[in-house]
């Protein structure tokens, strides 16, 4: 048990990138820390300086989880560790992380922290085989003063199901909804212009990583190809997609959603990791239906930058990029299902 324990804990914890400069953040921390994150909660966070939960976690290590409270079989546990992974069980249902990736913590930089709330089931049985526990992220960082404004990709990680290969996929089906607003609660709206008045930047947005290997598609510092969907984007200004400035490559309209493709080199990759963006244009704050035509579209477009049919996808991630904010703010997530098949 006590060994089963440490194993998942090291396999949790590997740190996933979310786009522009992750893997220069992962791997400064990583440099700064040694291994020690991989097993001390408390030590990745004092490394690291911001986090002003700091030490709300101490329990940190996947499982454990700071302040839990169970109510008629439903029970909400807060996390607020850097990096380790979340992942409840599910009965005969499928398994996902959550990770609190905050990969880009500034040293001494004032903020109200990260924390991820997570709703389980005592029973492990969710509403399909696909759901996954509801979710929220509350945070505040204040902007980051150099070329990298983003701090954390906190998001929902599919296990088990990936690598596969991308021509022999049917569908990426997803039902999900969510809510972002300023606070340090849920909400079951979100108001825009409160968002904008708290100089809120972030986005919300599915990551994921293909590669021709299917074993490097697993791995975000060394995918050849980051293609991510994303369904909001507040504040244009800070918030910008990779390749924005080229202008729109091609839209798509998939369940009534219109996405605009943006198309551009990750410079922190040496302008090795083509980052392909699907921008939803106007956002939606839920989207039922199968996303695989935004995959397959980009074998359509011509050149090395898009992926092929025979490209694997490795992982593939679904949270909110936060990259500033004057004040707390919460992004929840009620329903999320991902069926890939
Ligand atoms: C599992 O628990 C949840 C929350 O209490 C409940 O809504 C659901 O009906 C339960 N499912 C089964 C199959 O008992
Ligand atoms: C997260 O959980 C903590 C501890 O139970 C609770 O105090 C806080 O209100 C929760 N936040 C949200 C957004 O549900
Ligand atoms: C991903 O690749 C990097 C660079 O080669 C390596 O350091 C890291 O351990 C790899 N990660 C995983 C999860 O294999
Ligand atoms: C989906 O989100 C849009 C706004 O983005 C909203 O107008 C619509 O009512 C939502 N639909 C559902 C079923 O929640
Ligand atoms: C943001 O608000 C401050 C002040 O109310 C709290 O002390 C922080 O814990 C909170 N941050 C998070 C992540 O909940």
């Amino acid at each position: 048990m006590a060994m089963r324990l440490v194993v998942n804990t090291v396999l949790l914890a590997i740190p996933i990138g979310g786009s522009l400069g992750a893997l220069l953040g992962i791997d400064a921390h990583r440099s700064a820390t040694g291994q020690k994150p991989l097993f001390n909660g408390d030590g990745s966070n004092a490394g690291a300086g911001a986090g002003g939960g700091g030490g709300h976690d101490s329990t940190g290590g996947g499982s454990g989880g700071g302040s839990s409270t169970t109510d008629n079989g439903v029970t909400n546990t807060q996390y607020c560790q850097q990096f380790y992974g979340i992942s409840p069980p599910a009965k005969d249902g499928q398994l996902y992380t959550f990770n609190p990736n905050q990969w880009g913590l500034i040293s001494g930089q004032t903020a109200g922290g990260l924390c991820v709330n997570v709703t389980t089931f005592d029973n492990q049985t969710y509403p399909t085989q696909y759901s996954a526990p509801g979710f929220s992220v509350t945070w505040q960082f204040d902007p980051a003063p150099g070329p990298q404004p983003v701090h954390a990709y906190p998001n929902i990680m599919v296990d088990k199901v990936l690598p596969l290969e991308l021509g022999k996929m049917s569908k990426v089906d997803m039902d999900l909804a969510w809510n972002y607003a300023v606070g340090n609660e849920v909400s079951s709206t979100t108001d825009e212009s409160a968002l904008a008045a708290s100089g809120v930047a972030a986005n919300v947005a599915i990551d994921m990583f293909f590669d021709s290997d299917k074993t490097i598609a697993q791995n975000s510092s060394l995918a050849q190809y980051e293609v991510m969907v994303w369904f909001a984007r507040f504040n244009k200004a800070s918030a910008q997609v990779i390749g924005e400035a080229q202008g729109v490559v091609k839209t798509k309209t998939v369940n009534g959603v219109n996405f605009d493709l943006y198309v551009g080199k990750n410079t922190n990759r040496a302008g090795t990791l083509n980052v392909l963006t699907w921008l939803a244009n106007p956002s939606t704050q839920n989207f039922t239906g199968d996303i695989y035509p935004l995959i397959t579209d980009l074998y359509t477009l011509k050149g090395d930058v898009y992926p092929s049919s025979s490209d694997y996808m490795g992982i593939f991630q679904f949270g909110t990029e936060a990259y500033n904010s004057a004040e707390n703010v919460t992004f929840s997530v009620p329903k999320f299902s991902l069926d890939i098949e």
